[in-house]
């Protein structure tokens, strides 16, 4: 009897030893065998609906591979100090990539060249960095000229080539920014001298501060205003409120061009109260993590992963709205 039951002790222990290293089909600890795919994404917070389609759409593909993938997100709350504190803790996880959407273009190149020392690629998502080339893998994004561009054209088609508009501009040194402002004024400019731009102000991107703004603009203009551009949705939603807090129609007295595609803006469209807006893809979760894993393998993937993406007006948001995903 005793020896048997001291055998029973003896298997017990052994296999209490074999899970405790992690026999149990884990990777034992520090073998390096780690199979997931480690990545440390800096967020820039939650400032607009297209903002939260975009976190939405990265933690969801994490969520759905949890077996291959270990997501550590920090929402930097649109400060670039909390970005640059986040992509430093990462470094010191020791991350396989760190991604990121640079609040603004400048001031990362003393942490981006950290990140490049430590051997960890650097994957820039929806907002691109002023640095070397050689500081970032890839950029996942929407050619921001071209957004404002079409927007211009647009813009330009409503009002029949002129007319004295507004423009709500995203958060000051922000790429979507500099870019939609610039691809929109150049091609005004350039082909439609009719269109006159007489105030023009951040609205950092946000609802509230959009709607401020525009309500300065209407004290200052009233009716003259014949449209506003909006740098995204959010802020053009905002101006839609002002404009009818002034007493005027949002989609005819004032027409509305903006950026992003989110649902709200096809519903205002639904409703008469908005005209076009330019499509900016935010569901950019798959595209980002199929990229990291192809550099953690040791792979290149192209400079710039470019969001394919429409125009959509009024006349088919009814139609649109059911199929839109954000
Ligand atoms: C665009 C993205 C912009 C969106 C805004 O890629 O950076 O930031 O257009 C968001 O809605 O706040």
């Amino acid at each position: 009897m005793k020896k048997r039951t001291w055998m029973c002790v003896m298997v017990a222990c052994v296999m209490l030893l074999a899970t405790a290293c992690g026999a149990s089909g884990d990777s034992p600890e520090g073998s390096g065998a780690n199979e997931k795919l480690v990545v440390g994404f800096a967020q820039i917070g939650q400032e607009s609906g297209w903002r939260d389609a975009e976190t939405a759409s990265i933690q969801f593909y994490a969520g759905q591979n949890l077996d291959t993938i270990d997501l550590k997100f920090a929402d930097a709350q649109q400060k670039q100090e909390n970005q640059i504190k986040a992509i430093k803790s990462f470094i010191e996880m020791d991350v396989d990539v760190i991604g990121l959407a640079p609040v603004v273009e400048t001031g990362w190149d003393a942490v981006f060249t950290e990140a490049k020392d430590a051997g960890i690629p650097i994957v820039l998502v929806d907002r691109m960095a002023a640095v070397d080339e050689s500081l970032y893998a890839t950029f996942i994004g929407s050619d921001f000229i071209e957004e404002g561009k079409n927007a211009a054209i647009e813009m330009s088609a409503l009002l029949g080539g002129s007319g004295k508009i507004v423009q709500l501009e995203g958060t000051v040194g922000a790429s979507a920014a500099n870019d939609r402002k610039k691809g929109f004024e150049d091609e005004i400019a350039a082909n439609h001298p009719g269109i006159e731009i007489v105030a023009s102000q951040t609205g950092d991107f946000t609802r509230a501060k959009g709607k401020e703004v525009m309500e300065s603009f209407l004290k200052t203009y009233g009716n003259e205003i014949k449209g506003i551009y909006g740098h995204n949705d959010d802020m053009a939603l905002g101006a839609i409120e002002a404009i009818k807090e002034a007493g005027l129609k949002p989609g005819s007295d004032v027409v509305v061009v903006s950026v992003d595609g989110v649902k709200g803006i096809f519903e205002a469209m639904a409703a008469g109260e908005a005209n076009v807006t330019i499509e900016c893809n935010p569901l950019l979760g798959p595209q980002f993590f199929q990229a990291c894993q192809t550099l953690k393998d040791g792979g290149t993937v192209e400079k710039w992963i470019k969001s394919e993406e429409g125009i959509f007006r009024a006349d088919t948001a009814a139609a649109d709205l059911p199929n839109r995903k954000y």
